[in-house]
């Protein structure tokens, strides 16, 4: 056990850090370089997977130390070669790139240069020339580390960037796993072990989001807080700027339309704005102007006694309000009904690497089939999506990694202390997304445990008090009678599937378990309810009818089955529903899944099943009903 365990042990804990974490963009201040592409790359394949360490990989290039193969980032590294081995690899992999810096940012003592990883699943350890900059641990989120020092120590030498990642989970990380040795020598060979999960998705690994490095002048703006309100008609923007590298500064913020005029203004580092005849930020489908965005530019002045520094970042900004009352979900007073998907980060060959044509390709998939939202079911998905949402009026409910918790001791301090870090990091970079309407903690927990309670708990007061505009829920499918976590939450969740994995075959069921699952939790908690997961496999082009399990008629006769419960209770509590899954997707292999989950209404490869026929009918039946339609709509267009 211990084995694979040194991977954690061997390294300093992790800090929380209070500063910012604002998305890198240009502007007159500040540059940026990307880093993605083609990278150096080799897993250390020796039996205790700390060749690498023992031997310095870092301190020269890897070239120099072994074989190594081209890596293009950002990707899953699984499923870009024929090796077996790397596909289910598991422990440290190296990564290494050499980049060749402007010269302007070495020589101006004035500019601060930030290597920046999107994210790299699991634990990543990252040097540049030789000394260690950084470590991070958790798969789904940024970090980064200031660099600019240490390549003025040697100016003339390319930045050489190394960067190792381990994707092995304990019982400690998020999601939890763990590592499992198969000691019988008589059908294992020595040193055999495997990796354990309670989630259903493939563990790809690798760094999967852009590595790029910015620049920003010595005093910089490190962060910036919006939270917004409206009156009657004029917006409310209060914000917050935090500087670091100046001992005094003055800081000038301007509010700006689409259209670029200045609606409001002021000198405060933190205050109100008040922006009249207001553009509120709306979704997709309930205004004819969705995803109204101002820009926030903020400017900063300070000086120390050598230099002026002048910084300057535009903050995207939505105005718009998210309240909760007993059986309404309510978007700038008005209510909101989730017609949505779950998704993955997931797809042929990348993985889940961040892929623009993938990205895109899904947008225009989620607003071909009019649906107003989705869920980051399990774990928070690149900013660059959430950037994509906040334009598009795409609503998301931003879930932790916190999948897969079903063991006892992954209740523990060890693994709450960590779960909060992850809240503070995921809520520290989407604070200001105007789509982000609620933070889920967790998905499908064992609520049950007696730990649960007190762990929920913490967790749910912890990310209130973090964020206390936006509601907070966890994912939850268990016996309503036995959730401790359900009390904490401000809006249930629930997930079912009812004719799948209880009563095979029996769809005529559906009605009355549906309706007794609504009736039982709202019952008991009085909170609004979103059926946040339901669905059916289906193997693309398998037909039957009569309906069997794995057809596409299947599939659709449970989607209908639900959707005639979700239409009565939707005019009561039902506040949404979120199909499982928008695209198939893979998983760990198992007697239950071929070649990954099917559950799909959208095969992986982007293609629809009878199923997004039916949906798609469907959401745009409500979106008619319940809201107003986008300017486009009324137009020929290609839907
Ligand atoms: C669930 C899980 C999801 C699975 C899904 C299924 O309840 O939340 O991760 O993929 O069921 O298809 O079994």
């Amino acid at each position: 056990m211990l084995r694979v365990l040194w991977l954690f042990a061997a390294l300093d804990s992790v800090l929380l850090s209070d500063t910012g974490m604002l998305f890198p963009r240009e502007s007159s201040s500040r540059e940026v370089k990307e880093l993605n592409g083609l990278w150096v790359f080799r897993a250390d394949i020796s039996p205790n997977r700390n060749q690498g360490f023992e031997r310095a990989w870092y301190k020269s290039r890897l070239a120099e130390t072994g074989p190594v193969i081209d890596m293009p980032v950002p990707a899953s590294y699984n499923d870009i070669t024929q090796d077996p081995t790397l596909r289910d690899f598991i422990g440290w992999v190296w990564y290494e790139r050499e980049v060749t810096v402007p010269a302007r940012w070495i020589t101006d003592q004035g500019v601060r240069v930030v290597l920046r990883v999107g994210s790299a699943h699991y634990y990543s350890v990252v040097w540049v020339n030789g000394v260690k900059v950084t470590e991070h641990e958790g798969g789904h989120l940024p970090f980064e580390a200031e660099i600019g020092t240490l390549l003025r120590k040697e100016p003339t030498i390319p930045c050489r960037i190394t960067i190792a990642v381990n994707n092995t989970l304990t019982l400690h990380t998020l999601p939890p796993g763990s590592i499992q040795y198969m000691n019988d020598h008589t059908r294992y060979p020595e040193g055999f072990f495997v990796q354990n999960t309670n989630f259903d998705f493939y563990n790809y690994a690798g760094i999967h989001r852009p590595v790029l490095l910015y620049t920003t002048p010595k005093a910089y703006l490190d962060d910036i807080t919006v939270v917004t309100d409206f009156m009657d008609n004029t917006g409310l923007v209060r914000y917050s700027v935090s500087v670091q590298g100046a001992a005094s500064a003055t800081v000038k913020v301007t509010l700006m339309d689409t259209g670029g005029h200045c609606v409001a203004s002021s000198n405060e580092p933190s205050g109100v704005l008040k922006v009249a005849d207001v553009n509120l930020w709306w979704p997709y489908l309930m205004h004819e102007n969705p995803g109204y965005l101002y820009s926030l530019e903020v400017r900063l002045m300070a000086a120390d006694e050598r230099s002026t520094y002048e910084d300057v970042y535009a903050l995207p900004v939505g105005i718009r309000t998210v309240n909760v009352t007993s059986t309404q979900f309510l978007i700038n007073n008005k209510p909101f009904y989730f017609h949505g998907v779950n998704k993955h980060e997931d797809a042929d060959i990348r993985g889940k690497g961040l892929d623009w044509p993938l990205v895109v390709k899904d947008f225009n998939l989620i607003k071909w089939l009019g649906a107003n939202s989705f869920r980051t079911s399990h774990y928070p998905y690149a900013e660059e999506i959430l950037q994509m949402c906040d334009r598009h009026g795409i609503v998301v409910i931003d879930e932790s990694p916190g999948v897969g918790i079903k063991d006892i001791r992954s209740f523990g301090n060890a693994s709450l202390t960590h779960h909060l870090a992850v809240m503070d990091e995921l809520v520290r970079r989407d604070k200001n997304h105007p789509s982000v309407v609620m933070w889920s903690v967790a998905n499908e927990p064992a609520a049950e445990m007696p730990p649960a309670e007190n762990y929920f708990k913490t967790l749910i007061l912890h990310t209130k008090a973090l964020d206390p505009t936006r509601p907070v829920t966890y994912i939850t499918d268990s016996n309503y009678a036995r959730d401790k976590g359900a009390p904490f939450v401000d809006v249930i969740c629930v997930n079912s599937y009812f004719s799948w994995y209880h009563d095979p075959g029996h769809v005529e069921i559906i009605s009355l378990q549906l309706n007794t699952q609504f009736e039982d939790w709202y019952g008991k908690y009085k909170k609004p309810i979103i059926q946040s997961e339901y669905g059916a496999d289906a193997v693309p082009g398998i037909h039957n009818d009569p309906p069997v399990m794995f057809t596409e008629e299947y599939q659709k006769v449970v989607l209908q089955s639900y959707h005639n419960v979700f239409d009565q209770k939707r005019k009561k509590y039902v506040i949404g529903e979120l199909i499982w899954n928008f695209a198939d997707f893979m998983t760990t292999q198992g007697i239950t899944r071929v070649v990954g989950n099917k559950k799909g209404i959208f095969t992986r490869q982007r293609q629809p099943k009878a199923a997004a026929f039916l949906l798609k009918e469907r959401y745009w039946r409500l979106a008619n009903e319940t809201g107003t339609l986008p300017l486009w709509t009324k137009y020929p267009c290609p839907l």
